[in-house]
């Protein structure tokens, strides 16, 4: 098996402080020329958006969730088949994880605070409980994320309580919620329970964040999907294959339609 740059008891810390907290940061982990690439191909796609759909500000003004097409250069199995965070996504979702999401979310000059959320409903949520993780999002940004860009702010450990437990120990002061700086190349691995919220980017540069899902076998997200061009199945790998094996595999990424992953805060 391909190594990747940690042991087996640096994974194990990862995945236990994900479990803990709700989330950790693999640092300066993905190539920079990879991340170049992404972020000159990103710049038209976020302008075409804008230009589609920017009167529907359904994230918050001036705040965009954009999907990335995969082809080149989004769909790197460096990145989506890392091997260290496979071994960290399997520690918290377990074997054989779907790969659900490939996007982008992008505050820009004008955006707001967002209301603290979740991005998933518990899975039971009459049982007043929570489960261990089952959907998570690994977030990594195309440009470094300063207090002026709007880092994304997380309160540690909500994930594992209900949201209005999470909210009242906001209101008390039990817990806070903490800017989470990251540089290019950062790779952060989260439990979308924990609570959260996208703060302003007060800059003229807009701040993309990437965010690839990963879910338990037996998890559906029909909001969100990544279409596979046919003709470029043959080139993933039978892991990338299986990873994937849930999306829907299209012709051609052409006439790709608005995004339909509107209700996103729960
Ligand atoms: O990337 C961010 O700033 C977080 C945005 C967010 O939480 C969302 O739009 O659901």
């Amino acid at each position: 098996m391909a190594q990747g740059r940690y042991n087996a008891q640096q994974i194990e810390a990862f995945t236990q402080q994900a479990l803990t907290d709700g989330f950790c940061v693999l640092p300066q982990h993905f190539s920079p020329a990879i991340l170049a690439a992404w972020r000159d191909a990103f710049a038209p796609l976020l302008d075409a958006h804008i230009t589609r759909e920017g009167h529907l500000p359904n994230r918050g003004p001036s705040r965009y969730y954009v999907t990335l097409p995969f082809a080149a250069p989004f769909a790197e199995p460096k990145l989506f088949e890392d091997e260290d965070l496979l071994a960290v996504v399997e520690g918290l979702v377990g074997k054989d994880a779907v790969m659900c999401q490939l996007a982008t979310d992008t505050p820009t000059l004008g955006s707001d605070y967002q209301d603290v959320h979740r991005d998933t409903p518990p899975l039971f949520p009459e049982w007043g409980r929570e489960t261990p993780p089952y959907q998570l999002a690994v977030n990594f940004p195309l440009v470094d994320v300063t207090l002026e860009t709007g880092p994304i702010e997380i309160a540690r450990g909500t994930h594992m309580m209900s949201k209005e437990e999470g909210l009242s120990r906001l209101a008390s002061g039990a817990v806070a919620l903490e800017p989470i700086m990251m540089r290019a190349g950062d790779v952060m691995i989260r439990d979308v329970r924990g609570l959260h919220r996208g703060t302003p980017n007060r800059t003229k540069t807009p701040r993309p964040m990437v965010v690839m899902g990963y879910s338990r076998r037996w998890l559906f997200r029909p909001e969100v999907s990544i279409r596979i061009p046919r003709a470029g199945l043959d080139a993933l790998s039978p892991r990338a294959r299986q990873l994937l094996r849930f999306n829907p595999i299209v012709e051609s990424l052409d006439a790709d339609g608005n995004e339909v992953y509107q209700s996103f805060a729960y």
